[in-house]
């Protein structure tokens, strides 16, 4: 067997994503789904319309995943509700999304297009609406369903998964009602004993995986220049995304790949815009990464660039697979 060196030099000049052979291999898997990468858009920005999902799924994302839906259509909160920061942005969508059935009419469609992965985020306003959303996918081609128990932006409704009595009755109604897996989008935490007393109530249902983390609510950024919030929703408060906030996201993936059985995957999100970033959430345990803020400014070409980023750091580490590397932080 020639050295890789050696190889090099007999190769055709390509791209990391064309040298197969020889690179690592980004396979992975969400409970018993396999993907074929490790990296995927998470429910927020460019993934509302058919257009956009339709887009995704001719993308090199690892799946389709949709903006979380409620039972009725909603247009969102008032604008301006999205600014980019230097380091991310902050936003108060406001759950603008088409109603649960018009996604459900469209699944069959989204995998036609990408014959791939498609998980849906649901986000109903109460636990009744969680059960009807969860109930009408279950009998949908959608592989995974993401309940996300942590939108920051809605007026008068906290997030759930910072009520820990409320999380355990939901977990309750919807984790029975069907076999496809389902996967819990959660908030930010940052103290053990919140980390220990979730992981303690996911660990009582057949939850699949956990996606971690929302963006950090109700945060403030101030225009010193007019004296306004930039934002208009909620006063100005709203959910704070990307470079930010990956400190927070590695954080809260490493505490519960702590926490919980290995059979509970976990998705990292929050600040993933490079190869190293999504790096950094394998060492801490991520099975998967999604891309939110990254994706909304830079678009679908954002799959396949941190893709090949990723595959040439763990070529140079000598890494071949994910598994490999999951869970492999070292500790000083
Ligand atoms: O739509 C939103 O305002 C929104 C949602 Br559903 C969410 O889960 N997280 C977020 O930061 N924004």
């Amino acid at each position: 067997m020639p050295s890789q060196t050696h190889l090099d030099t007999l190769l055709p000049s390509v791209s990391p994503s064309e040298h197969s052979q020889s690179q690592p291999c980004l396979n992975t898997h969400i409970g018993q789904l396999p993907l074929d990468s490790y990296i995927f858009n998470a429910s927020g920005p460019l993934c509302t319309s058919e257009e956009e999902l339709i887009r995704l799924a001719g993308s090199a994302s690892a799946a389709v995943m949709t903006k979380s839906c409620t039972i009725l259509p909603r247009e969102g909160n008032a604008e301006p509700r999205y600014q980019a920061l230097p380091l991310g942005s902050i936003q108060s969508m406001g759950l603008p999304n088409l109603g649960y059935q018009a996604y459900l009419e469209m699944l069959p469609r989204l995998k036609k297009a990408g014959n791939k992965p498609i998980v849906v985020s649901v986000s109903g306003f109460s636990v009744a609406d969680n059960v009807t959303m969860v109930k009408a996918f279950q009998s949908s081609c959608a592989d995974l369903i993401e309940v996300n128990f942590s939108c920051p932006n809605i007026e008068g409704k906290p997030q759930l998964g910072y009520d820990f009595e409320q999380t355990e009755q939901a977990l309750e109604a919807i984790c029975q009602l069907g076999d496809k897996p389902i996967g819990l989008k959660l908030p930010p935490y940052f103290d053990f004993s919140h980390f220990i007393t979730m992981a303690d109530i996911i660990k009582k249902f057949p939850v699949s995986f956990i996606t971690c983390i929302n963006s950090v609510g109700n945060t403030l950024v101030i225009d010193a220049e007019t004296e306004t919030a930039i934002i208009k929703p909620k006063g100005g408060f709203g959910g704070l995304c990307g470079d930010y906030i990956k400190p927070i996201g590695l954080a809260n993936v490493r505490a519960f790949r702590q926490l919980l059985p290995d059979n509970i995957d976990i998705i990292g999100v929050g600040g993933i815009k490079t190869g190293t970033d999504a790096f950094e959430y394998l060492l801490a345990g991520a099975s998967a990464v999604q891309v939110a803020t990254c994706f909304e400014k830079e678009g679908v070409e954002c799959f396949d660039r941190i893709a090949q980023e990723l595959q040439s750091l763990m070529a140079a580490k000598q890494y071949s697979s994910i598994a490999a590397v999951k869970g492999k932080l070292k500790v000083i």
